[in-house]
């Protein structure tokens, strides 16, 4: 049972890798192990095809830029919400998931009431990783992104920027 459980691992890697072969470069060993890591985690989960998932969640980024209300209806029209993090582990997933220095939405705003922020999944606000000096709340920013300079992590900004996202939802 196991050896069958790992010779249809073998296929799965055997056949993503196949089908990355095209993007692949020589020389780029790191890009193949992450693109291995991301097949067997797709294996190992029950998340549809192309999701990655970890911890009973699936996630998937999306390039194309939307403003956050956009962003977050694209996703719930997949059954998901825009991403909520809830651990170090979730967020270096989604920074392996954006393209390098993107700036990105998350699902997290404050625009109901300046001192509470929620996710847009409803999950519990326990988590950040804000920019220093952030969030600053300047007039019109209660929508929350991860940044492209700096320290790359969490600022507040209005919400009709238009950025790229990532969805996540739970396992089916
Ligand atoms: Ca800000």
């Amino acid at each position: 049972m196991v050896h069958m459980t790992e010779m249809s691992l073998l296929f799965v890697l055997f056949m993503a890798s196949s089908a990355f072969g095209q993007v692949n470069k020589p020389g780029s060993g790191q890009t193949n192990e992450t693109q291995n890591r991301v097949a067997t985690k797709q294996f190992d989960s029950q998340c549809p095809c192309s999701w990655v998932g970890l911890n009973g969640r699936c996630f998937i980024y999306f390039s194309q830029s939307l403003d956050w209300a956009s962003a977050e209806t694209h996703c719930m029209n997949m059954g998901a919400h825009l991403i909520s993090l809830h651990s170090d582990n979730e967020y270096q997933l989604m920074k392996s998931l954006i393209l390098p220095g993107s700036p990105t939405w998350l699902g997290l705003n404050n625009c109901m009431k300046r001192d509470s922020y929620f996710w847009s999944d409803g999950s519990k606000y326990d988590y950040s990783k804000w920019n220093k000096d952030e969030p600053n709340n300047l007039p019109g920013e209660c929508c929350v992104h991860v940044t492209s300079i700096g320290q790359m992590d969490w600022n507040d900004i209005p919400c009709s920027r238009v950025y790229p996202f990532v969805c996540s939802k739970k396992m089916a």
